[in-house]
């Protein structure tokens, strides 16, 4: 069977314009089982054979919407063979959230930074290399609308890329996540006990109900976590919102030099 690689990324990224690009002709138009939300799939153009899935746009993996519940639900049990993260590079911050999301699920990603005539057009300076470093994920420009930067992103699909690796949080968080994941070490596979652990860090009712946790050890996870929330005086989901968009800010900060500021410093 071939491979099959998944687009995800916000709404207005860009992912239907790439992925008619990626897939042209050969799209097949659906809903996704018992919702009605659209599902649309079709084959990488470039080899005849990749299956691309077009995921709902979505701005987390936190299950409030049902495009969210979708993309999570496909993410992690269909678990394709690649993501592509279709980032609005003319609006970073805000998009490469979702890519620490994403680096939680251990699977291959690609991120495309689209909209890259915007960053041009605005005389704003993109460190590609830098941003590649910091997240430890292979990053390619294009424009999906002007159709630039696609031979570069046919080719970095087309390398064996590993899986990515989580963000490291505060050291508190990541000594409570240890032990979240002992307790999954017996009803968890390997590769998704990250994944599962920050879910349950954040009290993620949905994941909690999917696992019989033993009392003893929902105790011990519960005991833990209200004393780190008490102390921050904040809730564990906000707490990781927090992690997470600091570690974004921190490395937009590093790699994007803005015109603007450019101009306002000379003066
Ligand atoms: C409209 N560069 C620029 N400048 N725009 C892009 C690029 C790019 O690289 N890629 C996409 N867009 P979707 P989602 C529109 O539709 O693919 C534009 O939600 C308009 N429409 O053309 O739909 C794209 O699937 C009227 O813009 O994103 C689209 O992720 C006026 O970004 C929008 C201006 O792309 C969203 C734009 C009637």
């Amino acid at each position: 069977m071939g491979k099959t690689i998944a687009l995800v990324g916000n709404p207005n990224s860009g992912k239907t314009t790439l992925f008619n690009h990626l897939t042209g002709s050969t799209q097949r138009v659906g809903n996704w089982p018992g919702v009605t939300v659209e599902q649309k799939a079709g084959t990488l153009l470039h080899d005849g054979k990749t299956q691309v899935i077009d995921l709902p746009g979505i701005y987390s993996l936190s299950p409030y919407t049902i495009e969210e519940i979708v993309t999570r639900d496909y993410l992690t049990l269909d678990a394709p063979d690649l993501i592509i993260n279709i980032v609005d590079a003319s609006n970073l911050e805000r998009n490469l959230y979702l890519t620490t999301q994403l680096m939680e699920l251990h699977l291959p990603i690609v991120v495309v930074l689209n909209m890259m005539d915007i960053v041009e057009k605005r005389g704003d300076q993109l460190d590609v290399a830098g941003l590649s470093r910091a997240f430890g994920l292979p990053f390619v420009m294009i424009s999906a609308l002007k159709e630039s930067g696609l031979e570069e992103l046919f080719k970095a699909i087309a390398e064996p890329i590993s899986v990515a690796e989580p963000i490291t949080y505060s050291i508190v968080v990541e000594s409570i996540l240890d032990t979240i994941e002992e307790i999954l070490a017996p009803l968890v596979p390997k590769k998704l006990r990250c994944y599962y652990s920050i879910k349950l860090f954040e009290r993620d009712r949905q994941t909690a109900g999917k696992l019989a946790i033993p009392e003893e050890d929902q105790a011990v996870m519960e005991g833990l976590l209200s004393r780190y929330e008490k102390e921050l005086d904040d809730d564990s989901e906000a707490i990781l919102i927090n992690e997470r968009y600091k570690f974004v800010t921190k490395i937009t900060r590093q790699v994007l030099v803005k015109n603007s500021e450019k101009a306002s410093f000379s003066v």
